[in-house]
């Protein structure tokens, strides 16, 4: 069977973090995987959504041009799928050229059919500006509550939902000056009238309770929406040339053009259809909650809109959030793991697992350390790696590092037989059924058993009785085929030690690329050679989780600092120096003690510092990198014997070092020492 398989396209406009892995992506990594082994012919596509107002907005924040902006996301997020071990066929971008004229085609087949009408309504413009701002460039008045400080689309204090033009005061959010309403022209596609399709539609799918629901209620509202914007950025409406369709017009087409951008790639450029247009294809699009109403309604409703048969999705596992220690993930509050730093930490199966054996399939779901750390101790090492590792070890010592031939089985190794082919049924059900969760109980369950019956076979009684030989040959034997079957059912979760596992079992080529049915068929042959022995799970010790636990909560550095930006522009080396022209600094570690924002300045703070035996003002230019509130505390190393200068009125007393590389600046950390402490 084809199975076209999506992951919803992430914005590129800031790194993932854990909470998006668990939504739309992890699961649909697993059951891509899954539907490899069982010999389907899959297509699994994602990419960047590189376009909308939330783009423009910070990129203008951040002083890049979206095109920059986007490009470094783009690329961010590609290395973390990398890390992640990700098996996309394709990931591609909105920007790529081949976007627009598939985008702009299906908006002429709507045209064609009287489905889109033009209408002219108020906008907020800003006359200092020359242009309409959408909702997320706007601040003003909340007309609820009365913030003075609310959002453009919905209050954060009282978190009222209402129009951009619905404020009072509205101002721009880049320059702060006011907004007045112009009237201007947008497009808007006929909703409404794909009601009854969508109604009969949705009628005849078995998809989750919550997903139905939620799409229904959205079906009963539809009403014409506007799919254009003011903008300069997206993907330009033909024949209207101040205007660039609105990003979730453009977004889920993204799925068609990756599509044809895989195709063209492996130079078929027609092999796209073979999934899209075929009415056999199985199309699964994996989603956050957040993301039902545009893959169940809005995007349906545009693909019934097409002349070409394109294909409407089978099946939409949406999942629902995934918190952090009970709360929701934000990188503003520092209440987030960042991947990069937990790669450097940790590995990749071990968040995959982590991740899977708590998604958040039915209800929200957390990620916290003290499960992470028992999931990857007690399961993945204690239960999985010990069972493999335990067999692997007393093969080589009792049968020759080689699969051993099997005897006659009894009543126990039976049941032990049978407990295996049950369990690898559940499994592959729970894939084929989307639930993660239970697939990687499934797993666990397996290696428990598989415990238990070397523990009560006991083979290393056995091997001391000659007569017992045969029966001890039969025992290694079960344990090592458990130990395929546990590798083949765990791969689609942790590929990269399913694939070890395979290696120390001396089997040739890749499991990935093997068959689920024939690897459950085939014993492994007798006398096969293991390979090499390897550790598979590292223990995480406690002391390491109380640090994880201790770092969160505390706010980053402001900036995008710890992401290097493409190719570095690097400062020439100076000119070398004698060791006796460095020994007059005095370089010294001192504890902030106040930090303040030096009035009418972006980039200075001023500092109170104690340096153990007195404490001094500095004004340091690391504003725009630090909150004042995050230097409360923290150690620096400034150069202690630098005359005083005078600084916008203030008096700095020496000079606080700090690294830096572009626009990026970071403080040099000191852990232990005390204030006072030398630094030579
Ligand atoms: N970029 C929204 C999101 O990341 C959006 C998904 C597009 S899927 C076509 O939540
Ligand atoms: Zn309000």
């Amino acid at each position: 069977m084809k199975i076209l398989i999506t992951s919803a396209l992430p914005y590129a406009n800031g790194p993932l973090h854990f909470g998006h892995i668990a939504g739309a992506y992890l699961p649909g990594d697993c059951y891509a995987r899954f539907q490899r082994l069982k010999g389907n012919e899959v297509l699994y596509l994602c990419g960047s959504d590189e376009h909308g107002v939330a783009i423009t907005l910070s990129a203008e924040l951040a002083g890049r041009t979206p095109q920059e902006h986007v490009d470094l996301f783009h690329s961010i997020n590609l290395s973390f799928f990398k890390h992640l071990d990700f098996s996309f066929d394709h990931y591609s971008r909105t920007t790529w050229p081949g976007h627009v004229p598939t985008t702009q085609e299906f908006f002429r087949a709507l045209q064609a059919k009287g489905l889109i009408e033009e209408r002219t309504e108020n906008h907020l413009y800003s006359e200092q500006e020359k242009r309409f701002l959408a909702d997320r460039y706007v601040v003003g008045t909340c007309p609820k509550c009365g913030f003075e400080e609310a959002r453009g689309d919905e209050c954060q204090r009282c978190a009222a939902s209402y129009e951009a033009t619905d404020l009072k005061n509205p101002r721009s959010k880049m320059t702060g000056s006011p907004l007045i309403l112009k009237p201007s022209m947008h497009l808007y596609l006929r909703f409404d009238l794909f009601k009854e399709r969508l109604a009969e539609w949705i009628g005849k799918k078995k998809w989750k309770e919550n997903v139905i629901h939620f799409a229904m209620r959205y079906i009963d509202e539809l009403k014409p929406r506007a799919i254009t914007r003011d903008s300069t950025w997206g993907v330009p409406v033909p024949g209207y040339p101040d205007k660039v369709f609105y990003v979730w017009f453009d977004a889920p087409i993204g799925y068609v053009s990756a599509a044809q951008e895989w195709a063209e790639q492996k130079g078929e450029p027609d092999a796209w259809k073979d999934y899209w247009l075929d009415e056999k294809t199985k199309l699964v699009h994996f989603i956050g909650k957040d993301n039902i109403p545009f893959h169940t309604v809005f995007f349906p409703a545009m693909l019934m809109g097409q002349d070409l048969p394109y294909k409407l999705p089978d099946e939409v596992p949406a999942n629902e959030f995934y918190l952090l220690e009970g709360r929701q993930f934000s990188k503003s509050d520092g209440w987030t793991i960042d991947l990069e730093t937990f790669f450097s930490r940790y590995s990749s199966d071990q968040i995959r697992y982590a991740i899977a054996a708590n998604a958040p399939e039915t209800a929200d779901s957390e990620f916290s350390w003290k499960d992470f750390q028992s999931r990857c101790n007690a399961e993945l090492l204690g239960k999985l790696g010990n069972f493999v590792n335990r067999v692997l070890v007393f093969t080589k010592q009792h049968c020759a590092a080689e699969v051993p031939p099997r005897g006659e089985l009894d009543e126990g190794d039976r049941q032990f037989v049978e407990q295996m082919n049950r369990l690898v049924e559940l499994a592959s059900h729970c894939y084929e059924t989307f639930h993660l969760r239970k697939a990687s109980q499934t797993i666990m369950e397996l290696a428990q058993v598989a415990n238990v019956y070397f523990d009560t076979q006991k083979p290393w009684v056995l091997a001391k009785d000659p007569a017992k030989r045969e029966k001890l040959l039969t025992v290694i034997s079960l344990c090592i085929e458990c130990i395929k079957t546990l590798s083949l059912i765990a791969s689609p979760i942790i590929p990269a030690s399913a694939e070890k596992i395979w290696k120390m079992l001396g089997c040739i080529g890749k499991l990935a690329e093997g068959s689920w049915d024939q690897i459950c068929k085939t014993a492994l042959p007798p006398h096969q050679k293991l390979g090499e022995i390897q550790i598979l799970f590292r223990k995480i010790e406690d002391s390491e989780i109380e640090e994880e636990i201790a770092r969160l909560g505390k706010k980053r550095e402001k900036q995008t600092m710890t992401i290097p930006e493409t190719a570095p522009t690097y400062e020439p080396l100076k000119a070398s120096i004698a060791y006796e022209q460095f020994q007059p600094l005095d370089l010294r570690v001192a504890q902030i003690v106040e930090a303040v924002k030096v009035p009418k300045s972006k980039k200075l703070l001023k500092l109170l510092v104690d340096l153990g035996f007195e404490k001094r003002t500095i004004v340091s230019g690391i504003a725009l990198s630090y909150e004042p509130e995050q230097l409360i505390g923290r150690k620096v190393i400034i150069i202690a014997n630098l005359a005083p200068a005078t600084i916008m009125g203030i008096e700095s007393q020496g000079m606080v070092l700090a690294a830096s590389l572009q626009t990026s600046l970071e403080l040099p950390q000191i852990e232990k020492l005390p204030p006072g402490s030398v630094v030579s």
